[in-house]
């Protein structure tokens, strides 16, 4: 109702657009630090899952893995072969333990692990924890760029993994990646 007026709404259409910076002006100033784009990615919201769980990240971004209770983890893997490490040297976070909230907020652990976007590649990912008949069996995986054309999108990566036998890989050790503290514990998911 407010904008019935096609006059009206043009010429607020167009007080809009002219308050709006030219971005693209070589003479303005850099406005803020350069920081590197982060994707947020929630362990265990909702149920077994992470939220979102197919993600577009384009190289030089961060993945920020925030985790949720009970315990749950986010290793890399191979699309071929869920539920195990991609490599001796692919990523892998531990696991994150954190108990619920008495007052029924939603609780984080105080720490995130962080992932760098290096190349372009897909990056398939699940969860290790092996309770609950197995979270990566149970579909809790997912995948950073994929190539839907390519016929290997997070549907059948996540049948691939309901297929599998045996406990879930995990490394020897936290590694590629950064493990350290929450910035916004109290966010809240
Ligand atoms: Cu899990």
């Amino acid at each position: 109702m407010l904008f019935t007026n096609p006059i009206l709404l043009l010429s607020t259409l167009a007080t809009f657009s002219t308050a709006l910076p030219t971005t693209t002006d070589p003479n303005l100033p850099s406005r803020t630090t350069p920081s590197r784009e982060t994707h947020t990615i929630i362990a265990g919201r909702p149920g077994l899952r992470f939220d979102p769980e197919v993600i577009v990240a384009p190289i030089g971004s961060i993945l920020e893995f925030h985790f949720l209770p009970a315990n749950h983890s986010v290793v890399q893997s191979s699309f071929s072969k869920p539920c195990q490490t991609l490599s001796a040297t692919s990523f892998y976070s531990g696991f994150f333990p954190v108990s619920k909230n008495p007052d029924g907020s939603v609780a984080q652990n105080p720490e995130v692990f962080q992932v760098e976007v290096k190349d372009a590649e897909p990056i398939w990912f699940y969860c290790a924890q092996n309770g609950a008949g197995g979270h990566c069996k149970g579909g809790m995986v997912g995948v950073v760029n994929q190539r839907v054309e390519s016929g290997k999108t997070l549907g059948e990566f996540r049948k691939l993994a309901a297929g599998f036998e045996g406990p879930a890989g995990v490394q020897g050790s936290v590694q590629g990646g950064w493990r350290g503290k929450n910035p916004n514990p109290n966010g809240g998911f």
